[in-house]
């Protein structure tokens, strides 16, 4: 295979490890835990993973040999960078402390353990994806873990190959799963450890234990570098109006870090667009006057970021939402799911655009949710923009030019080679995950924080899963998952772009982040997210 001189170059990178993992540990328990809302009905859905302590681990000089146990992995879900090194931890991790141990990688996500499909990970394999974006080691899938018979099968491959932990590499919904599955293990007193780690792009999956979720760091780096190529584009020309729809299926924590890193004229955040009821033909109105007043100075260009999952949180839409989530859950056929709609929401539904009323009765994703990477969110904006324009051009109250330019960034992010941070992040999970394992805990999440510090300072351990959930409505039933983070209105990284925006809006503030860089000074290469430094500042 050719290789590109970065790969060649990046091989040889050593992550950084905090300095806990670089030895033997010593464990240190916390105090018993509850979850997050729920209290009793998630006890007695996990009556033996529940309550459990957060642990940490520190260094110690009492090096323990775990027996020559075999591991295995899932990367579940959707591409987040950073994922081989996870699997380059785990794999250096079992490898130190007893040279024997194995580790099998399920092929093609969930699914791989259920059917039986695997590869064993060796030093060979481990080595072409180390540094590496992608889940191409050993592919990923969105197959959900719920039931028995899918539980009871991965019983069967893990007792064949001799694995006594399995690793799970996911976001809230596949952490969820792997908590449901090292429940079950430990009903069936079969041996059998599962462990979380904290996966998405989106970065939702975070709370007071988790900092952030790997991949997020690299992705957000990635669509700045392009929306400043864009913005100095827009800035040259002066002729456009870039509408950019960003990935993070529900929350917009994407779109509010790349708008923190590149000052763009409007960044809408989902969050404040529910908790202030904003119809969309409000949203559609804030930007045309943006767009009006950036015209009276001359300016008939600008960038809008735009979050992807916005119109599940436009509350009008939201309901329209729920209800077809409900509906196409029982019903396969559309026409008599959209039939059965309520009045409101069916006068939304046939308000809509054909395309985009069509997008919205999509297949939904094995969780049940819309799938709104398909929703064409920034055309629909561009379309009534350019529609409101013309109304306030016939009132005299615009008098530029607006042509309109949509993009989507999502995929071009989500497989780029790690930044560092995360090259050292989920390298340490891996490796910590093994911490964990070889001190025998089970419905644990890896952990690893105080990641605004110098790699050598962040603390390691472990958080029970039960701790982070509560009961959601899921295809039309109350389930025990983990609660997902969304932008908090209160938080430090939204406040800052509240206090910015009227300035970024009207005038031309873009910053121009450029590429990530790989090598260089530590002030380039090692910074995280201006959303982990806000939060974590603010503490
Ligand atoms: P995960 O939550 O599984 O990490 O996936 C997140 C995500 O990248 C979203 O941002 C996006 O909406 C979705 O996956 C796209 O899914 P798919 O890869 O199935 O098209």
């Amino acid at each position: 295979m050719t290789k590109s001189a970065l790969q060649i170059a990046r091989a040889a990178y050593q992550p950084k490890l905090p300095k806990a993992l670089k030895g033997a540990v010593a464990l240190e328990e916390g105090k018993a835990t509850q979850s997050v809302a729920d209290q009793e009905e998630i006890k007695k859905l996990f009556p033996n993973t529940y309550g459990m302590p957060v642990v940490t681990f520190n260094s110690s000089d009492k090096k323990v040999q775990l027996p020559a146990i075999n591991v295995g992995v899932i990367l579940s879900g959707g591409q987040a960078p950073g994922g081989h090194n996870v699997i380059s931890g785990l794999f250096d991790g079992i490898k130190s402390l007893n040279k024997d141990c194995k580790l099998y990688g399920f092929l093609g996500g969930p699914s791989g353990l259920i059917d039986h499909k695997y590869i064993e990970l060796t030093s060979g394999i481990i080595d072409e994806y180390r540094n590496t974006g992608g889940f191409d080691i050993i592919g990923s899938g969105r197959t959900k873990l719920e039931e028995q018979s899918q539980f009871d099968s991965g019983i069967e491959i893990c007792n064949k190959l001799g694995i006594k932990a399995l690793v799970i590499i996911g976001g809230d919904d596949s952490n969820t799963n792997a908590c449901v599955l090292a429940e079950y293990y430990l009903q069936k007193k079969c041996g059998i450890q599962v462990i979380g780690c904290p996966k998405t792009i989106d970065g939702d999956l975070k709370n007071d234990m988790i900092e952030t979720s790997f991949g997020f760091d690299t992705a957000c780096k990635v669509y700045s570098e392009v929306i400043g190529n864009i913005m100095r584009d827009a800035n040259s020309a002066k002729k456009y109006w870039h509408f950019i729809k960003l990935m993070g299926r529900s929350a917009s924590h994407i779109a509010l870090e790349c708008g923190l890193q590149t000052q763009p004229n409007i960044c809408i955040v989902s969050e404040e667009v529910e908790a202030k009821k904003m119809t969309l033909s409000q949203i559609v109105n804030n930007i045309a006057e943006t767009v009006a007043a950036r015209a009276e100075k001359g300016n008939n260009f600008g960038v809008v970021l735009i979050p992807e999952g916005l119109i599940e949180f436009i509350p009008e839409m939201k309901v329209l939402i729920a209800e077809l989530n409900d509906l196409l859950a029982k019903e396969s056929d559309v026409k008599a799911a959209v039939a059965k709609l309520n009045p409101n929401s069916a006068a939304v539904y046939a308000s809509l655009p054909e395309s985009i009323a069509k997008q919205l009765t999509l297949e939904r994703d094995p969780h049940g949710n819309v799938q709104v990477s398909l929703i064409e969110t920034e055309k629909l904006l561009i379309e009534m923009v350019k529609k409101r324009l013309a109304d306030m051009k016939a009132a005299g109250t615009f008098k530029g030019k607006f042509s309109g330019l949509g993009h989507f960034f999502g995929y071009e992010g989500r497989c780029a080679a790690p930044s560092n941070f995360d090259a050292d992040y989920c390298y340490s999970l891996g490796v910590n995950a093994v911490q964990l394992i070889a001190s025998s805990k089970t419905g644990y999440m890896s952990l690893i924080r105080n990641t605004t510090a110098n790699a050598e300072n962040w603390i390691a351990g472990g958080v029970p899963i039960t701790m982070m959930m509560n009961m959601e409505r899921r295809n039309g039933m109350m389930k025990p998952v983990i609660r997902k983070a969304l932008v908090e209105l209160t938080g430090a990284p939204f406040k800052k772009l509240a206090d910015n925006r009227a300035d970024w809006a009207i005038n031309t503030s873009y910053v121009y982040p450029g590429p990530i860089q790989y090598f260089g000074p530590s002030e380039v290469c090692d910074q995280p997210t201006k959303t982990l430094m806000l939060e974590i500042g603010a503490k």
